[in-house]
């Protein structure tokens, strides 16, 4: 069983990044993580999911996965990608007008591979960081206290995933509260012009993979960015 929460240890030789969603653009990701001098030796990188649709690039996904230093957590382009081969159950005129056509397109053993590497990621990482603990999700916190976390998705799986993965809500209320029981948490899935904080949810999807926008790279120690 894989585990829906991921705890990843504290780095002590280098830098803890995040970035937003990348959809396929991995190229315009590695020039910003050079622009940085990211060291894959010492830093790592950890991404809060939508690794794929909408750009050119997205069978990189794979590679970048394999890679020790880079982390992701679910996205819901992974869930699509999920739920289409293990359910059939995806609305697939949607999906393809938000960028799922390469997938659909892909011969049934191919997107099998997808599948695999995308099924075993977490919904939830947890990083420890010398100021504290970081969560990184996709779109927003399902629980008020992240300490009940993992009890959440226990009880309810489904309603913790699909909130994790989809939710909107905080940035549509503009809903400051903070969440207990972390530092800050970290998450994607709704562009913003700049990284935005709400309370301390920090959302740092700035559109890398649109033309007008950048991939924001944010230090997970100091949680501003590089
Ligand atoms: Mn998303």
């Amino acid at each position: 069983m894989i585990s829906d929460v991921l705890l990843v240890s504290r780095n002590t030789l280098g830098r803890d990044i995040a970035v937003g969603d990348i959809h396929g653009h991995f190229s315009k990701l590695r020039a910003a993580l050079d622009r940085v001098a990211f060291d894959p030796d010492r830093d790592r990188l950890f991404s809060v999911g939508d690794l794929v649709d909408r750009g050119p690039e997205c069978e990189h996904a794979l590679a970048w996965l394999a890679q020790p230093w880079f982390f992701a957590v679910q996205g819901n382009h992974e869930d699509y990608a999920i739920r289409h081969l293990r359910t059939g159950q995806v609305d697939i005129d949607n999906w393809r007008t938000y960028g799922g056509g390469w997938f659909l397109d892909l011969p049934r053993e191919r997107q099998r591979d997808f599948v695999d590497a995308f099924a075993v990621l977490p919904v939830a990482i947890e990083v420890d960081t010398a100021e504290g603990k970081i969560g990184i999700l996709h779109a927003d916190s399902p629980v008020a206290d992240w300490q009940t976390l993992s009890g959440a998705f226990s009880s309810h799986r489904r309603r913790t995933r699909t909130h994790a993965q989809w939710s909107r809500r905080r940035l549509q209320e503009d809903d400051s509260r903070a969440v207990a029981g972390v530092r800050a948490i970290v998450v994607g899935h709704t562009p913003v012009s700049e990284p935005r904080t709400l309370g301390n949810v920090l959302h740092i999807d700035t559109a890398g993979w649109q033309p007008d926008g950048y991939f924001t790279l944010l230090d997970l120690a100091t949680l501003t960015p590089l």
